[in-house]
């Protein structure tokens, strides 16, 4: 039984080892490495008012394996990078294939490179060109690099658009704590999925920091993001996230500053995210005060206040909730022993007929477990769920086309600039289309699929409820695991679909001049007929991810329950052996008894340990130690 006290030391000493990961968002140079820095207390990432951050960088606690300053650099798959150039080249309408082919179609589409209107493109293939001799063969690799070298892996697009991910082990007021820091690319950059990466956080991230720069605050350039976050707001909880206003030292006055706060909120709350944590800060201003360890200077800046609540929600919120479930893991293994001692103190035909009565339950409730995974009518609930949803995402394709098409099919689009000709805008204007749906499908994709796993989990939980409600009377001291696992992994989802390319002939023949196209019914026609078109396309691409999300989510929902089954059969049955086996000798109860009081300790002592390993003392704590 001493073991039952040496596993709960166990894990509280898990919990004291957590992480705790916190991820920045936002447009690009928004200020997302600028405030990292100022949490940081130094300059350490690479900050200009150019797109900068072009890999995810994680700051993360050093440990023995990786001393304070070791940078590990992730090297993205070959096949992922040649299928990101294959992407761009076609986007230029150039031919790509193995990489071979690939880097002299680079070298000779310096021409097109220049006339095109898609630069993301021909910039991002021009770096992987000049990247390769030195990053090409390290493809599919991960190596240690200088910590010198670090903010050309995060910044030089020559190097990041090799770069899966970058992490440094480095010494920082966060890191002592456990939290590791994720700086990531402005949203919009093309290197990588970002799409996917951001939800990725959004979903498993402790905490997000998003930010948007005061000169134009929640504007176009956080439309994405915050769509997404308009999509996913009713299946995560959100009040993980703080939103802050940076470069507030770019305010005019304090009641300028107070209408962009007031333009945020309301944005904001056009989503449905009411009272958000908000934040007006200076980034750059906090890193200098930081340096110069003025903290009237820190105060102004904003951060003070933004630090102090943060470190609150991080150490002390987060730290409380997790500790919560360890005391309740306690508190059931304090009961199932005080149950056992009682029935030692009971008379013997007392014991007898007790023990009779459980034996007759225990047939029913092992029936009841081994029958969990047959659960065909929950996987039917959950396949019905799966049609709904996709259900609904073709209605809002239909509803929206209007404005997606308004969105690239639009007089400042198809401006010409720099002499390039009305073909080749017209079919950027085209590809700008299609990734435009591409990207919000997919995204309407991954946000439905946090409502088929909380659909899912849901289920699972139901059925587990029946099998503990069955316990209740004869076994309410059985140690029923609180179901673990809250959160199942996303599939993966296509992000590009396959939309049979259209000839420039084709989107010719509705161009015969600016004029005739906007005022003139030649956009109209193209509108309609587009519509027409790609029905087939878009129905075919939401079967497939509604097929694919079907058997990822009803196989995941199988599996979690078999595991139930097995886990329930294994633990009840050895719960009746030791039930079974004699009550304690007379001179091992007051041993028993001795442990229930050291559990009953643990218990209480757990909120003043958690709270030593992390830190945090009484009322906040700051991050400048
Ligand atoms: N005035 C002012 N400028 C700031 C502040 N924070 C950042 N900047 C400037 O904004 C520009 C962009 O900052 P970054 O930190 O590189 O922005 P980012 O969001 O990391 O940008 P990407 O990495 O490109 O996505 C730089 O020129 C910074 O100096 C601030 O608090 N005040
Ligand atoms: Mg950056």
């Amino acid at each position: 039984m001493g073991g039952a006290v040496a596993a709960m030391r166990g894990k509280a000493a898990r919990l004291a080892a957590s992480r705790f990961t916190v991820a920045l968002f936002g447009a690009f140079s928004a200020g997302k490495s600028s405030l990292a820095n100022a949490l940081l207390g130094e300059r350490l990432l690479p900050v200009s008012p150019n797109p900068t951050t072009a890999a995810i960088c994680r700051i993360s606690p050093p440990d023995e394996a990786h001393p304070h300053g070791t940078v590990t650099v992730r090297v993205k798959a070959s096949a992922f990078l040649l299928e990101e150039v294959n992407a761009s080249l076609s986007r230029l309408d150039l031919e790509g294939g193995d990489w071979a082919t690939c880097l002299r179609a680079i070298d000779q589409g310096e021409v097109i490179f220049q006339k095109h209107p898609a630069k993301t493109h021909s910039s991002f293939l021009r770096s992987v060109r000049q990247g390769f001799s030195r990053m090409g063969e390290r493809l599919d690799s991960e190596f240690t690099a200088r910590l010198d070298d670090f903010a050309d892996y995060a910044a030089d697009e020559r190097l990041a658009c090799y770069v899966e991910s970058l992490e440094v082990h480095y010494d920082n007021p966060l890191a002592r704590r456990g939290a590791i820091l994720v700086d990531t690319p402005g949203a919009d950059s093309v290197y990588g999925r970002h799409t996917g990466l951001a939800f990725h956080y959004m979903k498993n991230a402790d905490v997000i920091l998003f930010v948007t720069y005061y000169n134009h605050a929640f504007s176009q350039a956080d439309r994405e993001f915050l769509l997404q976050l308009g999509r996913v707001k009713d299946s995560l909880t959100l009040d993980n996230m703080f939103f802050l206003v940076n470069a507030a030292d770019l305010a005019g006055s304090k009641q300028e500053q107070a209408e962009v706060l007031a333009h945020a909120e309301s944005s904001l709350a056009k989503l449905g995210i009411r009272k958000p944590r908000m934040y007006a800060i200076s980034s750059r201003e906090a890193l200098a005060a930081k340096r110069e360890g003025d903290e009237e200077a820190l105060e102004r800046s904003g951060f003070g206040h933004l630090e102090r609540d943060f470190t609150a929600f991080l150490f002390e919120e987060l730290a409380g909730q997790t500790q919560s479930a360890a005391a309740r893991d306690i508190a059931r293994a304090r009961g199932s022993l005080e149950q056992r001692l009682r029935m030692a103190e009971a008379a013997a035909e007392e014991r007898e007929a007790v023990a009779a009565q459980r034996e007759l339950d225990a047939t029913t409730i092992l029936r009841l477990i081994a029958n969990l995974p047959q659960a065909e009518a929950l996987l039917e609930a959950l396949n019905r769920e799966v049609q709904e949803q996709f259900y609904y995402i073709r209605q809002r394709f239909d509803y929206r086309f209007g404005e997606w098409y308004q969105a690239c099919f639009n007089p400042a689009a198809l401006r010409r600039e720099n002499g390039a000709n009305e073909r080749l805008i017209l079919r950027a204007a085209w590809q700008e289309w299609t990734a435009l749906v591409s990207r919000s499908l997919s995204q309407e994709a991954l946000a439905a699929s946090l409502r088929i796993e909380k659909a899912a989990l849901l289920l699972r939980d139901d059925a587990l409820r029946e099998v503990q409600r069955s316990m209740e009377a004869g076994f309410p001291d059985f140690p029923f695991e609180e179901a673990e696992e809250a959160r199942l992994p996303t599939p993966s989802v296509k992000e590009d679909i396959s939309f049979t390319d259209r000839p420039v002939r084709w989107l010719i023949g509705f161009y015969k001049n600016s004029k005739h196209f906007f005022e003139g019914g030649g956009s109209d026609e193209l509108r309609k007929e587009l519509a027409v078109q790609v029905r087939d396309e878009i129905g075919a691409y939401l079967s497939e991810c509604r097929e694919t999300m079907t058997s990822h989510y009803v196989s995941l929902l199988r599996n979690q329950l078999q595991e139930a089954s097995i886990w329930l059969r294994e633990n009840f049955v050895r719960y009746r052996e030791e039930q079974a086996s004699s009550p304690p000798a007379q001179e091992k109860k007051a041993e028993w008894s001795a442990v229930v009081q050291k559990l009953r300790e643990l218990e209480e002592g757990l909120e003043g340990e958690v709270r030593s390993v992390y830190g945090c003392g009484e009322g906040t704590g700051s991050l400048q130690e």
